[in-house]
C-alpha cells in the first residue's frame, strides 16, 4: 500500500525492519523452538524476562495470541475476566477470550480507559455457586483507544493490590508499556511489579516485524506453553524473528521519546487548524485522535483525501481520526505529513 514517499501513520504496526534487523535476521542462528532449541529464540525469551525482572518468557506470533494464551492459562471456562469498555482484547481481537478461551468479558467504564480499583471491585463475583467467577483482571498500558494515555502507577499498583488480596490474578496487555515506562520516565519493570503475567510487542514501536512477548512465572510460562501450541503458535526457526525481536529490545526502547516528541508536534500543528479538535497536552506517547467534524468532511473521505495526497491514517468514528508516529516517520516526515493535511483542509 505504501511506498517509500508516503508518509504512513495508520499504525505503529507498520515499520519495515531495520538494515541491523535484517542484517541479524540473516545470520540468525537457529533450531526449532517446537523443541526449545532455538538458541537465538531462548535468548530473546531469555532477555524479555530479566528486562521485566521475572522468571520466563515466551515468543508468540501476534499480541493478540500473546493476550489470548494469557486469559486462558490463568482462567477456568465459565469465569468472568473483568477488563476496561476500550480495551483492546475486549473491542479488537474478534471476542477470542469467549470463543476460544470459554470466558465472558466483565466489562468496566472507567475514565477514558483507567479503571479504579473501586470500580473492579463492584465487578467482582461473590463466591456463590450459580455465579460465574471472577477468574482475572485485565488492564491495558499504554491505552489504545484512550488515545496513547498512560496508566498512573500508584492506581495500578492499588489494582494488583486489591485484586491479589481478593486471589485473583492480573494480567497486563502492555502492548505498548515501553511508550509507558518512557512517558513516565520509569523502567518496564517498575511500572508492570505488581501483575502476575505482561504482554508486550515487539512489532509495535520498537520497530520489529513481527512478534510479542509474554512473562510471568516459570510455571505460568510452561502453562503458556501448551496454550500457545494448542492455539497453533508454535513455531519453528522463529529465531530469524527473534533476532530482529533482539534488536528492537536494544534499539527500540531508547528512541520512543522521538516518537513522543513527533506526535506532540504533529498534535500542535493540527490543533492550530481550522475545524479540527485535539487537545495537545492529552497527547504524552504516540497515539492521536482528533475530531474532525467541523471540517465539514466525513472521516472516510478526510482519509481518502489524504491518502491520495500520500498521508496514511485511519478513520476511527463517523468524524475521528487515528494517528500513531513510529520510527519511520521522523520529524520531517511529520511536519510533511501536517503540510499536507493543512493543504487538504484549504482545499
Ligand atoms: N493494535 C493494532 C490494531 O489491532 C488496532 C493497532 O494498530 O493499534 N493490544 C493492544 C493495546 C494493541 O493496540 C494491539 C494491536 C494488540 C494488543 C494486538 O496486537 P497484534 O496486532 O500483534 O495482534
Amino acid at each position: 500500500m505504501s511506498d517509500t514517499n508516503t508518509i504512513d501513520l495508520r499504525s505503529d504496526t507498520v515499520t519495515r525492519p531495520s538494515p541491523r534487523m535484517r542484517r541479524a535476521m540473516a545470520s540468525a542462528e537457529v533450531g526449532d523452538d517446537v523443541f526449545m532449541d532455538d538458541p537465538t529464540v531462548n535468548r530473546l525469551q531469555e532477555r524479555a524476562a530479566r528486562i521485566f525482572e521475572r522468571e520466563a518468557a515466551l515468543l508468540f506470533p501476534s499480541g493478540s495470541m500473546a493476550n489470548l494464551v494469557a486469559i486462558r492459562a490463568q482462567t477456568e471456562p465459565g469465569n468472568e475476566v473483568v477488563c476496561e469498555s476500550l480495551s483492546h482484547i475486549y473491542n479488537y481481537e474478534v471476542a477470542s477470550m469467549s470463543a476460544a478461551a470459554g470466558v465472558m468479558p466483565r466489562v468496566v467504564e472507567g475514565t477514558e480507559g483507567e479503571m479504579t480499583w473501586a470500580q473492579i471491585e463492584k465487578a467482582i463475583r461473590p463466591a456463590q455457586y450459580n455465579l460465574a467467577q471472577t477468574g482475572l483482571i485485565c488492564l491495558e498500558n499504554t491505552g489504545n483507544m484512550a488515545g496513547g494515555a498512560v496508566l498512573p502507577t500508584e492506581g495500578v499498583e492499588a489494582i494488583c493490590t486489591g485484586a491479589r488480596n481478593a486471589g485473583i490474578p492480573t494480567h497486563l496487555d502492555g502492548a505498548r508499556i515501553f511508550n509507558a515506562a518512557t512517558a513516565l520516565g520509569e523502567s518496564a519493570a517498575a511500572i508492570t511489579r505488581g501483575f502476575d503475567t505482561i504482554s508486550f510487542c515487539l512489532s509495535k514501536g520498537l520497530g520489529a516485524p513481527v512478534g510479542s512477548m509474554l512473562v510471568g512465572s516459570r510455571d505460568f510460562i510452561e502453562r503458556a506453553r501448551h496454550f500457545r501450541k494448542m492455539f497453533g503458535g508454535g513455531m519453528r526457526q522463529a529465531g530469524v524473528l527473534a533476532a530482529a525481536g533482539l534488536v528492537a529490545l536494544e534499539e527500540g526502547p531508547p528512541r520512543l521519546h522521538e516518537d513522543h516528541a513527533n506526535a506532540r508536534l504533529l498534535a500542535d500543528r493540527l490543533a492550530l487548524l481550522p475545524g479540527i479538535t485535539i487537545q495537545p497536552e492529552a497527547i504524552v506517547t504516540n497515539i492521536l485522535f482528533f475530531g474532525i467534524e467541523e471540517t465539514g468532511l466525513s472521516a472516510a473521505e478526510f482519509v481518502a483525501r489524504l491518502a491520495r495526497a500520500g498521508v496514511l491514517c485511519l478513520p476511527t468514528g463517523p468524524t475521528q481520526v487515528r494517528m500513531l508516529t513510529h520510527c519511520d516517520v521522523d520529524r520531517a516526515g511529520i511536519e510533511r505529513a501536517a503540510d499536507t493535511i493543512e493543504q487538504i483542509l484549504s482545499a
